[in-house]
């Protein structure tokens, strides 16, 4: 693996506030028109069973090929490791002329996991206007688990995002982000493939840890997120206890957020 491929720690640090990184223009037109094939003709099936190694996925199509790009198993790499097992993929379809509605949802309700996360890869194998209704993600809502669905009732939450982009951008993500297919008001077919990894090693210092000491860490670990509003504050927390895990380091905090808590001191006091 290439160490110059793999994520920094600001990126992972962006991951860990935002619940998503977005790149884009990642795999070359030629290869996205051949996965693009792949899945408007339905070629794209499993080819190895759920929780199989991933790299037993896809040998000969195009669509193994994308996940094979040294920089998109290089992000693979710093999210969940090496060999990570397959869960599942969809080559999900809004059809040309369709209206979404309400459809903000999260994926992993059941996914009673505090720390340790799979992530799941949306590629876009076309250009993707607005009009087309691209995936919309919430950041930063990845640490609040929701029943699924019951929270299509909020449209357009402040600071949402929306895949708009050229063909060929990812959008690597933690599976609990809370997100939305949208609107497809073009005489053209819109496709995101997603796919669901499972990391099979512990998820720590797996991307190039360099610039861990960077100021701009610690910069992207507070950033604000307009929804979090006063509950910036425990979203915080969260991400601090995020970045523990992440780096192994127990005693990371900023602040005094975590050691405020923490200290439930039990010295007893002779005499009173
Ligand atoms: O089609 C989309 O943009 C989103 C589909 C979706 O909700 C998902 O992949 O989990
Ligand atoms: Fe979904």
């Amino acid at each position: 693996m290439d160490k110059n491929l793999l994520l920094t720690s600001v990126e992972m640090a962006q991951f860990a506030s935002t619940g998503f990184l977005r790149f884009d223009n990642l795999v070359p037109r030629e290869l996205c028109e051949a996965a693009h094939e792949e899945m408007s003709t339905g070629k794209i099936r499993r080819r190895a069973p759920m929780g199989s190694p991933f790299s037993e996925s896809w040998p000969d199509e195009a669509i193994g090929k994308v996940f094979r790009l040294p920089k998109v198993a290089a992000i693979i790499h710093s999210l969940v490791g090496p060999n990570p097992r397959y869960d599942h993929h969809a080559a999900h379809l809004t059809p040309a002329n369709t209206r979404k509605g309400a459809n903000l949802h999260q994926d992993a309700e059941y996914d009673i996991r505090d720390l340790h996360f799979d992530i799941q890869i949306s590629f876009f194998p076309e250009d993707t206007p607005l009009e087309s209704g691209g995936t919309l993600f919430v950041p930063g809502t990845q640490f609040r688990r929701v029943h699924e669905a019951e929270i299509k009732r909020y449209q357009n939450i402040i600071g949402q995002v929306q895949a708009i982009c050229d063909a060929g951008t990812m959008f690597f993500w933690h599976t609990n982000i809370w997100h939305s297919a949208r609107s497809n008001f073009t005489d053209r077919d819109r496709y995101m493939f997603k796919l669901r990894l499972n990391p099979t090693v512990r998820q720590q210092r797996l991307w190039n840890t360099d610039d861990l000491d960077s100021p701009e860490v610690i910069q992207k670990l507070n950033q604000k997120i307009p929804w979090h509003g006063q509950r910036h504050r425990i979203e915080l927390m969260n991400r601090i206890k995020f970045w523990r895990f992440l780096t192994g380091d127990p005693t990371f905090d900023m602040a005094l957020w975590w050691g405020r808590v923490e200290n439930t001191p039990d010295v007893i006091v002779q005499g009173g």
